[in-house]
């Protein structure tokens, strides 16, 4: 690399975390998302924030869930309040107050949470008419931890772009871990945008125990969640950080590469060293809940950062003249892929 690129890259690295932080403290950022959340919980949800918590959601199942309670794992059935078609709004990491009625265990009510991870979630309603709701994955959690392969499955950035949007949305610090490293040379190359966007990245392998005592120190202290595709080895990385836990893990097909969706619940799991993981299945997409095309470029710092020199204000930076974005990723200073993946999340977003 020569030493005139070498400028470029720490300049537009620089320009692309200021952006990301004045972006994402951008007053009128943080209102449109307030003003969202309250539609959100319209009905009455019994969510509150100064509940009288006495447990955490561990797994939710259905109508039912399970907590931790005074060093104990239960069974309880949840409240009206807390349930929303067919199933509870519980995710793991949620904090709860559960009380004994008539016997049985119920889950009463729910503390408004610090963070949270969401979804969309699309259901069909008895007229036949579809629902979007908030689907959350994970609540109060302080890292999530996108885990993808290096190799087999191939390393697909795709949803990896998208995570770093719902960690932003939700509050949560990401982390990108590259696991399987002792099937390759060297890291794959797409990740390098991303190592220049400040986003932490950690290369692992549970087979050579490699970057394993760095994930320690990154989790210590810590409610994380894992997610990533199916077969990428978060099972294996919980159960190789603390081997108390023996989570099922299985082989990925050499057929497909595919994972086979070992995990089917998301579980909370304590391990060692003050060390607190969400085990997630694994995914093919990630919907975006909370997010607008208006605002997609805010969650891409380095689109941000350049679009603040596009001559219209209000430049989506597709086709219009004066667009600074085209103009980067024309010279080479924003990465095509991330441009590509803008383009690809704004098409599947509503106005
Ligand atoms: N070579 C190698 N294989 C690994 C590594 N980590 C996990 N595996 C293997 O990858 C396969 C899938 O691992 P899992 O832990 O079940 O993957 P997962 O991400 O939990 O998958 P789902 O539960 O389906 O989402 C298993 O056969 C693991 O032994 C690694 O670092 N190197
Ligand atoms: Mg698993
Ligand atoms: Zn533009």
């Amino acid at each position: 690399m020569s030493k005139g690129s070498k400028k470029k890259t720490s300049r537009v690295r620089k320009r692309a975390q200021d952006a990301r932080n004045d972006a994402f403290s951008h007053e009128s950022a943080r209102v449109f998302r307030a003003g969202k959340e309250s539609g959100d919980t319209a009905p009455a949800l019994a969510i509150s924030a100064d509940a009288q918590v006495n447990a955490t959601v561990v797994s939710p199942y259905g109508m039912l869930c399970f907590v931790e309670m005074d060093g104990a794992e239960l069974l309880c059935r949840v409240g009206d309040g807390l349930i929303s078609g067919k199933s509870s709004i519980l995710a793991p990491g949620d904090r709860v107050r559960v009380e004994t009625l008539e016997g049985q265990l119920l889950v009463q009510e729910m503390q408004t949470r610090r963070t949270k991870l969401s979804r969309p979630s699309i259901s069909v309603e008895r007229a036949g008419g579809k629902r979007v709701t908030e689907q959350v994955f994970a609540a109060n959690i302080d890292l999530l931890v996108v885990v993808a392969a290096a190799a087999k499955p191939a390393y697909k950035p795709r949803l990896i772009d998208r995570f770093l949007i719902a960690a932003e949305v939700g509050g949560v610090a990401p982390v990108l871990c590259v696991n399987k490293m002792d099937l390759v040379k060297s890291e794959p190359e797409r990740i390098g945008p991303l190592r220049e966007l400040g986003v932490t990245v950690l290369n692992t392998s549970c087979e050579t125990g490699q970057g394993l005592d760095k994930l320690r120190a990154l989790l210590r202290g810590k409610l994380s969640v894992f997610t990533g595709h199916s077969g990428v080895g978060k099972s294996t990385l919980v159960n190789a950080l603390d081997p108390k836990h023996e989570i099922v893990t299985r082989e990925v097909s050499d057929a497909n590469e595919k994972g086979r969706h070992t995990t089917s619940t998301s579980r909370l799991y304590h391990l060692d060293n003050d060390i607190h993981i969400i085990d997630t299945p694994g995914i093919k997409q990630l919907g975006l809940w909370g997010v607008s095309r208006e605002e997609l470029a805010f969650y891409f710092p380095e689109i941000a950062s350049a679009a603040e020199s596009c001559r219209f204000r209000d430049c989506i930076h597709i086709h219009e003249p004066g667009c600074s974005v085209l103009a980067a990723v024309e010279d080479g200073t924003l990465s095509r892929h991330r441009y590509d993946s803008y383009l690809r999340i704004r098409e599947t977003l509503k106005d």
